[in-house]
């Protein structure tokens, strides 16, 4: 039995996304997931997936309805990601919801894994469930609030961000020895919540030579991404901070197989992970790097710089959204050595402006998932 979508499930699937937000930067590789018990329009229990390897949405908004002293039978609910039929560290919700008696089931989006699919939606109908999928505007929301889970569902891969900070004329870093920001304190503030939001952050190696970054989240609770530095002759300096502070996230080193050995003794010595990737092209050595770091379970990759890694990366045609900061400076540099485009292309399905404190943030997304 298929329904139709009514505008007030729309406003519950609204607040089930609203909700679904609230679990952001704790439940990777889960996908971040709301929903709203209604009875003849009034919500009686409201849930979302707080943390990995805790109850899922589903469940959360069925325990809040007894709380709250409501009988959730005859009641629909509304759901951001179509509720799952598999047991995995969790039981299904489909059960939850069909012991309920749950009478109608709104999803806002599919769940591209492969044990799910649309058979938890099945299971639901052979019960005697209404079920409805919304589309429009919920829809492509609760899409793009899990693009890291769908597309690492879809392709094994990580969702790859790119971060860049420029100057009006179109420098992305300072002289060397110069440590003053390009981008905004509101910039960088932002730069902090992407990092605390994804698995893993990277850099090229020359950006540790140049600047030697921590690559840290500075707030307390959060969860620290691992570090990644793209370093094919395994060069990352024994002193380098990276290495200095590996009590606060593990550091990985992608290198390529003909990499000194003695230099990847050392490091593997001084306690960090290698990552050999394969391949005759740096862009062939992106997408093997991806695709280990997909079955690692890292669904989001943050790139933090420099111009070679990105150009790498887009060369593989793999990033999937960028964030540029630009900041009303001029820098005057003669040599910005940017002039010889990469042998990659990349064109944005859409972009957008806005002003973060005095810089614009232009984001634009190549991919949808
Ligand atoms: C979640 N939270 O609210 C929903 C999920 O290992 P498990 O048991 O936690 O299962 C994770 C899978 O369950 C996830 O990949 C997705 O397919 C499905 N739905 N997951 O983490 C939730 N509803
Ligand atoms: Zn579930």
């Amino acid at each position: 039995m298929n329904s139709q979508v009514t505008a007030a499930d729309g406003t519950h699937l609204r607040r089930a996304l609203e909700l679904a937000e609230r679990g952001r930067g704790r439940v990777s590789p889960n996908p971040l997931v709301g929903a709203v018990v209604v009875r003849d329009g009034k919500v009686i229990g409201e849930g979302f997936h707080a943390e990995l390897g805790g109850l899922h949405a589903e469940r959360v908004a069925l325990e809040d309805c007894r709380e709250r002293g409501e009988d959730p039978a005859g009641a629909t609910m509304c759901v951001t990601l179509e509720p799952c039929a598999h047991q995995g560290r969790q039981p299904p919700c489909t059960e939850a919801i069909l012991e309920a008696g749950i009478a109608r089931v709104v999803i806002a989006s599919e769940d591209p894994t492969e044990k799910a699919s649309g058979r938890g939606p099945g299971i639901l109908r052979d019960g005697g469930v209404e079920v409805a999928f919304a589309a429009g505007a919920e829809a492509s929301a609760a899409r793009l609030l899990n693009q890291s889970f769908r597309k690492h569902a879809r392709t094994g891969l990580p969702l790859v961000t790119l971060k860049m900070a420029m100057s009006l004329d179109g420098q992305t870093s300072t002289a060397p020895g110069d440590s003053r920001w390009i981008s905004g304190e509101l910039s960088r503030a932002m730069v902090q919540r992407w990092r605390a939001d994804s698995d893993a952050i990277a850099v090229g190696i020359g950006t540790v030579f140049a600047d030697d970054p921590l690559l840290t989240v500075r707030q307390a609770s959060a969860r620290q991404p691992v570090r990644i530095v793209f370093d094919a002759q395994a060069r990352l300096p024994l002193d380098s901070r990276l290495l200095a502070s590996l009590d606060q996230s593990p550091v990985l080193v992608v290198t390529a197989p003909g990499a000194d050995p003695g230099r990847v003794r050392a490091l593997e010595a001084a306690a960090a992970e290698i990552l050999v990737a394969g391949g005759s092209t740096r862009a062939e050595r992106v997408e093997a790097a991806l695709a280990d770091l997909g079955r690692r379970d890292v669904t989001s990759l943050f790139l933090e710089g420099g111009r070679t890694l990105a150009s790498a990366f887009v060369a593989a045609e793999q990033i999937d959204v960028s964030h540029t900061f630009i900041a009303p400076l001029l820098l005057g540099s003669s040599d910005i050595g940017s002039v010889t485009p990469g042998p990659g292309r990349l064109t944005a399905l859409e972009s957008s402006a806005e002003s973060v404190g005095e810089d614009t943030l232009i984001t634009a997304r190549y991919k949808e998932w």
